[in-house]
């Protein structure tokens, strides 16, 4: 069985020992010999050595389910000796069906650590680091808390994306810009995408719902310049600081309001919010906190397709499914070609190269040529480490700073904070202040009343 000290090393997938390869080479030259004396006598045998394999190598099985399975085996071989019913065709047919059944079991544990885990349970390194943090207590029992985790996952992911994606964003003067004040105290200085981020999440918290008004202010008075806004937004920002409505402010910089990627960047934190919510409430609610700033349809729909791949990841929903209805849901031909696009090589499970990514979904600073893309390397690296997300983001170049965002915490939706490296979250700035933030934020949005329409 997956053994939780700490002691022991996180191991999973196939294993085979040297003593396990001995046992299975003696023992099927043993079960051989047996069947040229008496037929049965090797079937027996070799057929238990096969479980074995099976269970221990393959599977990884927990000791009350293999002792289940021995017990339905031992139970038909001897009546089957004794009394010569049910027979040894019927002992081994209803011997393969409750195999099928116990390792069946076996793969809906929050602990199923054997052959494939990744793609049937990509939430077991959660599972191994939360019970390697508490030995004595027994993690399924005590009902490990996948809603926080999962919250606090995405809202510290986002952060985490920001952070390290912020020394590579735009051309050679952002990034000389961000050499010479990107770190904070020594540890790496994050960018309006979480300062955004973390102004919504306390609105929402505070009041229930998306309020623009409320929205706009905490926006406003949270600008610094130094946190590398988008020029847009940063003249919206201090006009509304200026007294001006969020409504003129908005549609006087573009007059269609804007097109930019910073409406959706934020948005991980809405899905979050209204997860569990009526879906139409929860896409009317992301275009509001987007139009606060991006009024533009396009900025707007950039923030609804970010908002519900964040929910739909946190519910678990495959990715398959993910891109489906955000398919159904998008009315932007630009967004839906590159849905499209990306579904195509979901399915064939190709790994685009970087710069073919970024020649057919987009790098760039806009909502239309970033957030799918952020969509499909979420779901591509859904069952890969963290940092192979990451290193990706960076590598295609662009608006890496927004992307890794929005691409992470999608992802930390999906695999929950005990997923996220440690050593990279202690190097973020304000990472305890962060984690508080996400904290609470996790109550809020377990707390809120249930909405189910409107
Ligand atoms: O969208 P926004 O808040 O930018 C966010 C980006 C993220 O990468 C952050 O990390 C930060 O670095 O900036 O900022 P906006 O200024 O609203 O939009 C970004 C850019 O999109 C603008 O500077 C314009 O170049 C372009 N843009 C438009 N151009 C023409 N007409 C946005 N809307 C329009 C438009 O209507
Ligand atoms: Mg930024
Ligand atoms: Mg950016």
């Amino acid at each position: 069985m997956f053994n939780r000290n700490k002691e022991h090393a996180f191991a999973p997938g196939f294993r085979l020992s040297a003593l396990d390869a001995i046992i299975l080479v003696l023992g099927l030259a043993a079960a051989f010999a047996l069947s040229l004396v008496v037929l049965w006598w090797g079937f027996v045998v070799g057929f238990v050595l096969m479980h074995f394999f099976l269970f221990c190598n393959i599977v990884r099985m927990a000791r009350p389910l293999e002792l289940a399975w021995a017990g339905v085996f031992i139970v038909l071989s001897i009546t089957t000796v004794v009394f010569e019913t049910p027979g040894w065709s019927a002992t081994a047919s209803v011997s393969l069906a409750a195999t099928v059944i116990v390792v069946v079991l076996q793969m809906r544990k929050a602990s199923y650590h054997g052959i494939g885990w990744r793609w049937i349970n990509p939430n077991l390194p959660a599972w191994w680091e939360a019970a390697k943090c508490e030995p004595n207590q027994n993690i399924e029992a005590a009902g490990f808390d996948i809603k926080t985790d999962r919250i606090t996952g995405s809202v510290l992911a986002l952060a985490l994306g920001d952070a390290f994606g912020a020394p590579h964003e735009g051309g050679i003067l952002e990034r000389a810009v961000w050499a010479l004040i990107g770190r904070q105290n020594g540890r790496r200085r994050w960018t309006d995408d979480t300062q955004m981020a973390i102004d919504l999440i306390e609105s929402l918290a505070a009041c229930g719902r998306v309020d623009q008004n409320d929205l706009a202010r905490r926006f406003s008075q949270s600008y610094k310049w130094s946190r590398g806004y988008g020029p847009g937004a940063a003249k919206i920002l201090k006009r509304i600081s200026r007294g001006q409505s969020w409504e003129e402010a908005g549609r006087t910089v573009y007059c269609e309001g804007s097109f930019g990627n910073g409406g959706a960047m934020r948005a991980p934190v809405v899905g979050l919010f209204f997860a569990d919510d009526n879906e139409d409430y929860l896409v009317k609610a992301a275009s509001a906190s987007a139009e606060v700033t991006h009024a533009h349809p396009l900025g707007r729909e950039g923030a609804v397709l970010i908002a519900l791949a964040t929910a739909l990841a946190y519910n678990n929903k495959s990715s398959e499914e993910i891109i489906e209805r955000l398919c159904q849901r998008v009315e932007a031909p630009e967004f839906l070609s590159r849905l499209r696009i990306a579904s195509r090589w979901l399915q064939a499970g190709s790994n685009a190269a970087p710069q073919t990514v970024a020649a057919e979904l987009g790098n760039g600073i806009s909502a239309v040529e970033s957030c799918v893309t952020a969509i499909y390397l979420a779901l591509a690296f859904r069952s890969s480490p963290f940092n192979e997300l990451l290193g990706f983001a960076i590598r295609l170049r662009g608006d890496v700073d927004t992307i890794a965002a929005m691409s992470c915490a999608i992802w930390g939706a999906a695999r929950g904070l005990n997923a996220l490296p440690q050593a990279l979250l202690e190097q973020v700035e304000q990472y305890e202040h962060l984690k508080a933030v996400a904290r609470s934020f996790a109550e809020a949005v377990k707390n809120h009343p249930p909405i189910s329409g409107k």
